[in-house]
């Protein structure tokens, strides 16, 4: 303090042709001025010896010296005087400090000013030192950071369905600040204390947990105390079962169990655990193959599909086989009967003779049909036939034909068959 006050208690010297005693209108407020701006001066005078050429608005230290520390060894007196009347400069700084090596001072004086945007010329008022002036240059000291650093929260990790951080979770804080910058960033868990956040902070502790977080910038300003919530569940336990998985084969069977042209392959598979990843299946020895639709196999021959499914714990399940044979259609069912027919004359009358032979294993029903007459006979047995001459009345008649239906039951179905078989045209006397 004494030392301010001295630098304050300038000479006031025999300069007065310089223009007062009006020393220094140094602000003696007490706030401390966050610039010091130094001019000195040694045995020359036609410039000063150091001088600044740039400083920041606002309250600044100025410290003029001129004594055997800055080369005046002469005993010269310089002064540092603020121009306030040449036109293009501010003029709201009032300076004028007179210092030589031998003054009360010692030859350093210090006062407090403040300094607004713009060019300051200052020169020495001592005659004959016309040569040592200069000018400084003020710019503005820019706004001041008053807002908070943006502060903002990321909780990574395993999910399950619930949005739970399995086994464990990391907390990463991230802070911003556009104007002095971010100067810390802290954290506290679970209601502890906060402490410096330096990397993504790990949480393994079963249980719903909060971290509070908040950053502070290079001016003081803290963010307010935000949080994010979440809950490490405990891990599951491991999958080691493979998945289940069946086959089923679908189609239309015949009476030996044979698929009839074509047959379909179904694969089914569960898994409790971890799920199924993958089925998949070979057709008659092939490679294995995913399967992701029921395959359709209608080579006829005999058939093996092997299948197999695998669990995303990597757990694969044996291969399994389904065995099955595709069959081609068999034909038709039929009442099979031997059918003839022939016209011949009896005197001078023509006949037409139908005759119908039951080849089957079953008694047939057997219906002979000509343009001249038509019989029915019933439960004709294997083997057996039914037979009739039909009288055409006629003595003679061209080629025609007789037809005839058989009607069994084959494997409880009723089955109807038709027969043609043609006779020659013939004349009778
Ligand atoms: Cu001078």
């Amino acid at each position: 303090m004494a030392l301010v006050i001295a630098a304050v208690a300038l000479p006031t010297v025999w300069l007065s042709g310089v223009g007062a005693a009006a020393q220094d209108q140094s602000q003696q407020v007490g706030q401390a001025a966050e610039q010091t701006l130094v001019w000195t001066a040694d045995n020359d005078y036609t410039q000063y010896k150091s001088a600044p050429t740039t400083a920041t608005a606002g309250p600044a230290t100025i410290i003029f010296e001129t004594n055997a520390s800055t080369g005046n060894t002469s005993g010269m007196t310089h002064t540092l005087t603020f121009d306030v009347s040449s036109p293009g400069y501010n003029h709201d700084v009032n300076v004028n400090i007179v210092a030589s090596p031998f003054d009360t001072s010692g030859g350093r004086h210090e006062v407090q000013v403040n300094l607004t945007p713009g060019t300051y010329r200052y020169y020495c008022a001592i005659p004959g030192h016309s040569g040592m002036v200069g000018e400084i240059v003020v710019t503005s000291a820019g706004p001041t950071d008053t807002t908070p650093p943006q502060v903002s929260a990321s909780v990574s990790g395993e999910e399950n369905a619930d949005g739970d951080y399995v086994g464990s979770a990391a907390v990463t804080v991230s802070a911003t600040d556009t104007e002095s910058g971010v100067d810390t960033v802290e954290y506290a868990l679970d209601g502890g204390a906060f402490q410096a956040y330096t990397a993504p902070v790990p949480v393994n502790q079963v249980g719903e947990h909060t971290v509070r977080y908040r950053a502070a910038d290079k001016a003081g300003n803290t963010s307010e105390v935000q949080s994010v919530t979440f809950t490490v569940v405990a891990p599951q336990p491991k999958d080691t079962t493979p998945p289940t998985v069946s086959a089923a084969v679908s189609g239309t069977k015949d009476a030996d169990g044979d698929y009839v042209d074509s047959a379909t392959v179904t694969i089914s598979a569960t898994d409790t655990e971890s799920g199924v990843d993958t089925v998949e299946y070979a057709l008659d020895g092939g490679a294995f193959q995913a399967y992701t639709a029921p395959v359709p196999v209608n080579q006829v021959g005999e058939h093996t599909v092997s299948y197999r499914a695998t669990d995303k714990a990597g757990n694969t399940s044996d291969v399994a086989t389904a065995d099955f044979t595709v069959v081609v259609a068999p034909p038709p069912a039929e009442t099979p009967l031997t059918v003839t027919a022939s016209s011949r004359c009896v005197g001078t009358s023509v006949y037409v003779a139908v005759t119908a032979v039951n080849d089957g294993d079953v008694p047939a029903t057997v219906t002979l049909t000509t343009p001249y007459g038509s019989r029915t006979v019933a439960d004709v047995a294997p083997g057996k036939q039914a037979y009739q001459s039909f009288n055409t009345r006629a003595n003679q008649i061209g080629a025609g034909k007789a037809t005839v239906t058989g009607t069994s039951f084959i494997d409880g179905e009723k089955v109807t068959t038709s027969y043609e078989s043609g006779y020659n045209a013939i004349s009778c006397g």
